[in-house]
């Protein structure tokens, strides 16, 4: 049985969404990190980065949420373009760009705002952290197809990805170019993401109660 650990808000929220668009049988187990259950030796067992997503199946147990979702799509056969295609390179491409243009300056706002011990917060930083997710954002606003997903007429995990990052970013108060905002809502309106969220909530209130 596979099993996701971690928070509602957090980054497993997209793993929890891919597992739903996939239709799969998971179990979540809910890290409070409020209570820093992230750095309990139980949880360091599984990943000694102190962070979550992870992910177990069998006896597999992963960590680093984008590597995650493919490896889940990448078993159940769906949400990813035909192995060496041209679409596959492209996947490969906004994969990369997502985790390391756009998610980048977002995750040092949320780092220097609430992430870090706070001796190691420097609120200076935040303008250039603004700049640099504001013309990653404008390249993506470019690049996004007319397609209604980013490779064709069919979601896959870079959707995902883009459209959880972008939520984020709207958390954050980020402003969204209009062409990313209408295909973050799109998004964000599909039922598996509430079905995940919903089964977070209930776990992680439970849990919490
Ligand atoms: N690159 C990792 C980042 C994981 C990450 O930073 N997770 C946050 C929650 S979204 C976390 O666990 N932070 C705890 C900490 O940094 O102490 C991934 O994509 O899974």
């Amino acid at each position: 049985m596979i099993t996701l650990y971690g928070m509602p808000k957090s980054r497993a929220l997209r793993v929890a969404w891919v597992l739903e668009e996939l239709g799969v049988d998971w179990n979540f187990s809910f890290v409070d990190m409020n209570k820093a259950e992230h750095r309990s030796p139980q949880f360091l067992a599984l990943n000694p980065c102190a962070k979550v997503p992870v992910l177990t199946d069998g006896d597999l147990v992963m960590s680093e949420s984008a590597a995650i979702c493919q490896y889940l799509a990448e078993k159940f056969g769906k949400l990813l373009p035909e192995v060496g295609s041209v679409a596959s390179g492209k996947h490969h491409q906004w994969v990369s760009f997502i985790i390391t243009e756009l998610e980048q300056p977002l995750w040092t706002l949320g780092k220097h705002k609430f992430a870090l011990p706070m001796e190691q917060r420097h609120p200076s930083i935040m303008p250039c952290a603004v700049w640099e997710f504001d013309k990653a954002a404008a390249s993506a606003e470019t690049m996004l197809p007319e397609t209604e997903f980013l490779l064709s007429d069919e979601i896959c995990v870079a959707d995902i990805l883009l459209a959880h990052t972008l939520m984020w970013g709207t958390l954050f108060e980020q402003q969204i170019p209009p062409k990313l905002a209408a295909y973050r809502d799109r998004l964000a309106a599909r039922p598996s993401l509430k079905t995940a969220m919903k089964k977070m909530e209930v776990i992680a209130a439970q849990n919490q109660g």
